[in-house]
């Protein structure tokens, strides 16, 4: 009988102290979550991550043009060594400067200096990828030698695990250990 009451007496709900408790517990797996997920450094992979696809599409179109056309011109017309950025002052080349230029168009008055409209075909691309962020820090950049019809496509990694972990701008094969490089100049200097 005595029993029975106290039981009826503990079911009323919870005392401060297990609330307390709870709340606390509740903290540690929204503070473990976020700690975990980290959601700043998902969103840079995801950017990173459209970056390096971004310039493989690149890369690619370029590669069909050269394999292509006849006498191909990846510098739309500008003598020695040509280069263009999307935003920003950095100049990531090391033997040209950058000229800045945002422009998406694909008939090579664009950043990327090569008339993909001139490819019998038409542009495998509608319009150059533009940085998802393209500001002063992170931009796309192109630099191309006229006579040897080499290029070289860059980006900065913004991500823990491509900057870093994976190490995508180091490992590259370029001259540049903090951009992304890729292209056909043999050694990425350009
Ligand atoms: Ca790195
Ligand atoms: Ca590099
Ligand atoms: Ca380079």
């Amino acid at each position: 009988m005595n029993k029975i009451k106290k039981d009826k007496g503990a079911a009323k709900g919870f005392t401060l102290l297990e609330l307390l408790i709870v709340i606390a517990i509740l903290a540690v797996l929204a503070t473990v979550a976020v700690l975990v997920i980290n959601p700043v450094e998902y969103l840079r992979q995801a950017r990173d991550s459209q970056r390096v696809g971004d310039l493989a599409a690149v890369k690619g179109a370029i590669d069909l043009y050269l394999t292509t056309v006849s006498t191909p011109d990846v510098t739309a017309g500008v003598l020695g060594n040509a280069a263009r950025c999307t935003a920003g002052a950095t100049n990531p080349f090391t033997i040209t400067p950058c000229t800045v230029s945002a422009t998406r168009t694909v008939d090579g008055t664009g950043w990327v200096l090569v008339s993909f409209s001139s490819l019998s075909g038409g542009s495998p691309l509608t319009t150059l990828p533009l940085d998802p962020i393209n500001d002063a820090t992170y931009f796309y950049a192109y630099a191309a030698n006229e006579t040897a019809n080499t290029y070289e496509l860059n980006a900065k990694m913004e991500s823990v695990k491509f900057g870093t972990d994976q190490d995508f701008d180091g490992k590259d094969g370029g001259d540049q250990p903090t951009w992304y490089e890729i292209g056909n100049d043999p050694a990425l200097n350009l």
